[in-house]
C-alpha cells in the first residue's frame, strides 16, 4: 500500500500533494520532493527554505538530503545559501557514484549547472527576527523554537521508499555548523527492504545515536515502525541520563515498505501528518505514553 508521514503541522499540505501524488501512480520520490518543495516555498515557515531563519551573521544556511531505498544511494546538501528549492538539488545529487554531497558554494555551482533557480532566501521578516535576536544578544540555541525540520518519508507500494529532509537549522547557529539532517543515519535513512526514518529535534543529539539508521536497523530485525521509533529514542535518552543529561528535544518519524507509520517523541506533543488511501490527516504523539493520536479519526496504522 501506497504512504506517506511527515513531521510537524507545516507540512500537511504538502503530505497531502504528496499522498494524492501516490494515489495518482506517482513514485514516491515525487511525492515526498513535492511535498517539501511546498514547504520550503512558503515564507511563514521560518524553519525550511524561503523566508529561513538565519545564522549569526545574518545569512541563512540551508541543509536537506534525499534517500532513495531501492538503490540504498542519496544526495545531500550542506550550508547552501541561495538554493531555492535545496530538496530538489538533494534529490538530483542522490544516484551519483561519487560527488553526491555537497557544501556551500560547491552546492550552488551545482544547482546552476542542473537550471536550478537560486534565490536570496531572506525575507524581510526573518532579518526583522534576526536584527531582534541580534539586538537581544541572543545567545541560546535551542531546537523547537521556530527551527523545525520537514521529513518526509513516501512508499509507493511498489518497490519505492524513500527520504526527504530540508531545514534552515538552528536560528542563530554559527557560520558553518552542521545539524543531523543532511548526515545519513542521523537525520534520515531508507533500505527499501525494511523501512525509512527521519528525525526532527536537536540535531547535535540526534546524531550521537545515529537514531534514523537505528530505527530502520530495528525495523531489519522486525520491529514496527511505532515499536522501532520507540526503542531508538528510550535507548539513546536512557543513554543521555546516564551521563546526567536530560532527555533532549528529539522526535522520530518510520515508515515500513508496507505503509505501516509509526512516530515517537520527547515532547509532551509532537504533530505529524500521515496518510495512506485517504487524504493526509493531522496526527500527535507525546512523551507521555507516544500512543498516536488523530483528533477526527481513529488511528489504524501499527
Ligand atoms: C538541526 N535537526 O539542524 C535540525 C533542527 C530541527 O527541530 O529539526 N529542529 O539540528
Amino acid at each position: 500500500m501506497f504512504a506517506l508521514i511527515g513531521t510537524w503541522e507545516m507540512c500537511l499540505e504538502g503530505a497531502r500533494k504528496g499522498t494524492d501524488l501516490l494515489a495518482s501512480g506517482a513514485p514516491a520520490g515525487d511525492a515526498a520532493e513535492q511535498a517539501i518543495r511546498m514547504v520550503e516555498d512558503e515564507p511563514s515557515y521560518t524553519s525550511v527554505g524561503y523566508g529561513g531563519l538565519p545564522d549569526r551573521t545574518g545569512h541563512v544556511f540551508l541543509d536537506a538530503a534525499y534517500m532513495d531505498g531501492a538503490s540504498l544511494r542519496m544526495g545531500g546538501v550542506i550550508s547552501a545559501e541561495n538554493i531555492r528549492n535545496p530538496i530538489s538539488l538533494a534529490r538530483k545529487l542522490c544516484g551519483r557514484e561519487t560527488n553526491c554531497l555537497l557544501a556551500g558554494r560547491g552546492a550552488e555551482q551545482a544547482a546552476v549547472s542542473f537550471g536550478l533557480p537560486l534565490r536570496d532566501m531572506r525575507t524581510e521578516s526573518s532579518l526583522q527576527s534576526w536584527r531582534a535576536a541580534v539586538a537581544k544578544q541572543q545567545e541560546e540555541l535551542s531546537a523547537y523554537q521556530g527551527h523545525d525540520t520537514v521529513c518526509i518519508l513516501a512508499a509507493d507500494g511498489r518497490g519505492g521508499l524513500v527520504a526527504g529532509v530540508s531545514t534552515s537549522g538552528l536560528f542563530m547557529k554559527d557560520p558553518g555548523r552542521v545539524g543531523d539532517s543532511p548526515i545519513i543515519g542521523s537525520g534520515f535513512y531508507a533500505d527499501a527492504r525494511y523501512g525509512a526514518a527521519a528525525a526532527t529535534g536537536l540535531g547535535e543529539d540526534i546524531m550521537r545515536g545515529c537514531l534514523s539508521y537505528e530505527v530502520v536497523s530495528l525495523m531489519r530485525r522486525g520491529a514496527s515502525p511505532t515499536d522501532a521509533c520507540r526503542e531508538a529514542l528510550s535507548a539513546l535518552v536512557a543513554r543521555k541520563k546516564s551521563l546526567g543529561e536530560d532527555e533532549g528535544s528529539i522526535s522520530l518519524i518510520a515508515l515500513s515498505p508496507e505503509g505501516d507509520y509509526g512516530a515517537a517523541t520527547t515532547l509532551p506533543i509532537f504533530h505529524f501528518a500521515a496518510g495512506h488511501s485517504a487524504r493526509a490527516e493531522l496526527y500527535t504523539v507525546s512523551a507521555e505514553n507516544n500512543e498516536m493520536k488523530n483528533p477526527d479519526q481513529v488511528f489504524s496504522s501499527t
